[in-house]
């Protein structure tokens, strides 16, 4: 009876927080709930007692996500032993803190700084599993490693693993400004409540950097990138150094986005100017006054000449002249700068698609080592589908990072479901063929094509103060997704969204299978209500909620989607081959060859590249305008079968994230309905051509869709 009772208070602790948000999406992916009764007894004898080695902070964590884990999914507490007594011992550590592990040390050493060993074997006549790195950072991703692996149901009974990550700087942009609010933020404010800091950290904090460190996250920007100066000024130091203490130990670094004219708005300076003395004594001691308080400082992420950013255009110098200067003060300190390739200007009459690249690529080879290049998937901005941006592969002298949004921006925002782990991976494949064949986006950025010494990806983030972090269950997923990819470029979208799915749901195939597909299938459907065959921004002006392919009074001409789409009697599409802005010249030969050809060109990519004509036979044998007609449908199919599946997902999600997920693909369903109206609506008036059988006429006439307004879009 005594033995029950203590049975059933354990029980009820390993419960309570469980039970007290229950099942809120707080927990993501890190969900140790009980597991099913039928899999304990596989499990339960290969974790019977943990030995962590060593004192560190890190060790300190791994241990702590072990008996959390372990103890939740296993329904009971793991005993920390000082020796291996009995088999199913944990033993956790480095070759330094472990004589056990240091046997490893010939399979450790190809591992790197972060990289991880999973060794079942024998040791002092016991069965026992050693979690190994080289640095205690190390240990800790393999500690989540292991969880994964029994949240998953998969075997560890007879393990072998060894992992390290593919880039080193594996980082999360967070476009959140000093005041709470986030710029493209659709998951509440920001949860630095710098206010608070240094006195208050919020426990969140520690959560959010055990989810980033379970994924291999391992670098924040704290700021937005249109940034404030005041980031850079004490009062915002001394938070920030706080805020690092705190994710110390899950091996995250913290970065600033700065703000290029920040000697001039809180250093008191007269210029920004790159070359002048002053200007560099000011950042040299802006950095040396950071690593004072930050001794792990990342360095610095910049925007600059770009939507009103300042910049060193402002001062006649070179993009490299700017980036150099901040790189010479981060230098001795081993800080890096990533300079966004995001750079286009108003006053350049040149396509849009072609600035950056026109901008950067002549000054491959001027940029210091610790300077990286950080461009965006494609050359304009987030669409749901780009081609990939030309910079990829065209600075061999430079490294490139690529830059992907998390947050959907132009995606939905936060209700629809957009998988994004597809169109990761469909860049990080494309061949740039910058040295021949096989030249993937995933090798350049890893090192392996011209073997740049810094290597990266950044995720804008989408994460808020909303209780489930990002605005909905499914957009943990693309958070996820990043991490996963970042640690390992090579891993399938398809697999990780397994994955999660097992981790944030149920092992349940019934749930499992019926839900990889639908989220596999989600961002092709966004492509295809949205922007398909290769058109793009096309939504509404400012906040992009919705669709406004007809908008044409923006002040700036490529903040218009009709400067996109360019539809008009003849045709739809942009011409970016040699008769049009020749923006096709930037990419490999190859490939432009490829692009150039209206026979050759992949069709998901032709009225990006072509302008082509209404009654142009597609593959299919359908003209365009059919065609195009087709896919809308198809986009809005999509969504009514996302939903009906997610329908009879009921038995096998608790009731508040099933009735969530519910409505909002209610919500995406009718928003695909919208967009598909209006578009038609619009693109008619052009084409003058009917509606293929069988697809109905729009809802409404083009002017009702034109009326429809949204003053207060989060984000914006
Ligand atoms: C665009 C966003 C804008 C960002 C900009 C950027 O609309 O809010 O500031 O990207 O990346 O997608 O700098």
């Amino acid at each position: 009876m005594k033995q029950l009772l203590k049975s059933l208070a354990i029980l009820a602790a390993l419960l309570a927080p469980a039970l007290a948000h229950a099942e809120d999406g707080y927990e993501l992916w890190l969900r140790y709930h009980p597991m099913e009764q039928a899999a304990l007894a596989q499990y339960r004898p290969v974790a019977a007692a943990l030995l962590p080695r060593g004192e560190s902070p890190t060790i300190k964590a791994a241990t702590a996500e072990l008996e959390r884990g372990l103890g939740g999914l296993l329904a009971r507490p793991e005993p920390v032993v000082s020796t291996i007594k009995s088999d199913g011992t944990i033993v956790i550590g480095t070759p330094a803190s472990s004589p056990l592990i240091r046997t490893l040390s010939a399979s450790l050493a190809k591992l790197g700084p972060e990289g991880y060993l999973i060794r079942s074997l024998t040791a002092e006549g016991h069965k026992v599993t050693v979690i190994a790195g080289n640095s205690d950072i190390g240990v800790l991703y393999g500690a989540f490693a292991f969880l994964r692996l029994i949240q998953t149901r998969q075997s560890v009974g007879n393990l072998d693993i060894v992992s390290s990550p593919k880039l080193q700087v594996r980082i999360l942009d967070h476009w959140d400004n000093l005041n709470g609010t986030i710029e493209r933020g659709y998951a509440g404010f920001s949860i630095w409540d710098w206010h608070k800091m240094p006195d208050y950290m919020d426990p969140r904090y520690i959560d959010y950097a055990r989810a980033d460190a379970s994924i291999g996250i391992n670098a924040v920007v704290v700021n937005n990138v249109g940034a404030q100066a005041e980031i850079l000024t004490p009062l915002y130091i001394e938070r920030a150094a706080a805020l690092a203490a705190v994710f110390r130990p899950y091996g995250i670094r913290i970065y600033f986005s700065a703000r290029f004219s920040a000697p001039i708005e809180i250093g008191g300076l007269k210029t920004a100017d790159p070359l002048d003395p002053a200007v560099q004594a000011w950042w040299k001691a802006k950095a040396d006054e950071i690593y004072k308080a930050i001794p792990d400082f990342g360095g610095f992420l910049v925007k600059a000449n770009s939507e009103g950013q300042p910049g060193p255009q402002d001062y006649h110098r070179t993009q490299a002249d700017g980036a150099n200067v901040l790189a010479d003060a981060l230098a001795p300190h081993h800080g890096i700068v990533m300079w966004r390739a995001f750079i286009y200007s108003a006053e350049n009459p040149e396509d849009r698609a072609k600035q950056a690249y026109d901008e950067l690529v002549p000054l491959d080879g001027k940029f210091r080592d610790n300077v990286i290049i950080q461009a965006k998937n494609g050359p304009i901005d987030f669409q749901p589908r780009e081609p990939i941006h030309p910079i990829f592969g065209a600075m061999p002298h430079t490294g490139v990072f690529l830059e992907v949004q998390i947050t959907k921006e132009y995606l939905g925002l936060a209700t629809s479901l957009a998988y994004l782990g597809p169109l990761y991976e469909e860049v990080l494949r494309t061949d740039t063929y910058a040295k021949g064949p096989g030249s993937t986006v995933a090798k350049l950025i890893d090192g392996s094509l011209f073997g740049s010494k810094l290597t990266g990806m950044a995720g804008v983030a989408n994460v808020g103060d909303d209780r489930n972090w990002s605005g909905s269950e499914f957009n943990q997923a693309n958070w996820y997704v990043f991490g996963r990819l970042v640690w390992d470029p090579a891993l399938s979208s398809r697999t990780i969204a397994e994955e999660w799915a097992r981790m944030t749901f149920t092992n349940d195939p019934r749930f499992v299978n019926p839900v990889v597909d639908m989220m596999m299938a989600s961002r092709e459907a966004v492509v295809d209500y949205m922007t398909p065959l290769g058109l793009a921004h096309l939504m509404a002006t400012g906040h992009h909620y919705g669709p406004g392919p007809w908008v044409s009074n923006l002040e700036r001409p490529e903040w218009n989607p009709v400067y996109y789409h360019r539809a008009d009697a003849a045709g739809i599409g942009f011409d970016r081959t040699p008769t049009g802005s020749d923006a096709t010249a930037q990419y490999a030969p190859q490939v432009a060859a490829q692009f150039n050809d209206i026979n050759a060109i992949p069709e998901k990519f032709l009225l990006w590249f072509h302008h082509v004509p209404w009654g142009y036979k597609m593959k299919s044998g359908r003209t365009l305008w059919d065609e195009m007609v087709v896919r809308y449908d198809e986009g809005v199919a999509a969504t009514t079968r996302a939903r009906e599946t997610w329908e009879k997902m009921k038995p096998y999600v608790d009731a508040q994230r099933f009735a969530e997920e519910e409505a909002f693909l209610t919500i995406e369903e009718k928003e695909a309905h919208w967009w598909r109206d209006a578009e038609i609506a619009y693109f008619q008036t052009f084409s003058k051509m009917p509606l293929p059988a069988g697809h109905a006429a729009p809802a409404h006439d083009l002017e009702y869709y034109k009326a429809i307004d949204f003053p207060f879009v989060p984000g914006h």
